[in-house]
């Protein structure tokens, strides 16, 4: 397949949040238009934001996909939707969040879709995970590896990775 590499953070802290991390990914991979690439481990993670509530399980998939940026972002928010996700408080409890973290080199910004993710570069529990499957990706606003953003972090969240 022809297209563009993308990196999506899967997050769930609600019901069974492995079980809904797996099902996710297992519906990004029959998504038309997107062809699953690498899978990062699994993290128990501090909530980060809201920290009375439940911690979440974290992990970042890489993509192929010939999808254009804004048809991509309403497929994730049809899987979100598809797994019952209530749009009440920001940054809540949820059972499955699909976030956009990077569309190839591309900067974005729209009123309504910001590419990369703004708080990417700022959260532990994005960069572990992608750092174990993308270490050497440049953050193409910073110029900066995902490991070197990694080394710089001030998130002081525990992030673990999950053994299964
Ligand atoms: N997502 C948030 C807010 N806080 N904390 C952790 N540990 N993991 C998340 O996925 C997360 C969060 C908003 O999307
Ligand atoms: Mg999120
Ligand atoms: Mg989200």
């Amino acid at each position: 397949m022809n297209g563009t590499i993308a990196y999506i953070g899967i997050g769930s802290n609600l019901g069974e949040p492995i079980q809904n991390c797996r099902k996710a990914i297992e519906s990004l991979s029959r998504s038309k238009g997107i062809a699953l690439i690498t899978v990062s481990s699994f993290y128990r993670t501090e909530p980060v934001g809201i920290e009375d509530q439940a911690l979440f399980v974290n992990a970042v998939v890489e993509i192929k996909t010939e999808l254009s940026v804004h048809r991509l972002m309403q497929t994730l928010m049809a899987i979100e939707n598809e797994m019952g996700r209530i749009r009440d408080v920001k940054g809540g409890s949820r059972i499955i969040d699909l976030d956009l973290l990077f569309y190839g080199q591309q900067v974005i910004s729209e009123t309504d879709l910001i590419v990369p993710h703004p708080e990417a570069h700022r959260r532990r529990f994005v960069l572990e995970p992608l750092c174990e499957i993308a270490s050497y990706f440049i953050h193409p606003s910073f110029g900066v590896s995902i490991r070197g953003l990694k080394d710089r972090l001030c998130d002081q969240k525990v992030v673990e990775k999950i053994r299964e």
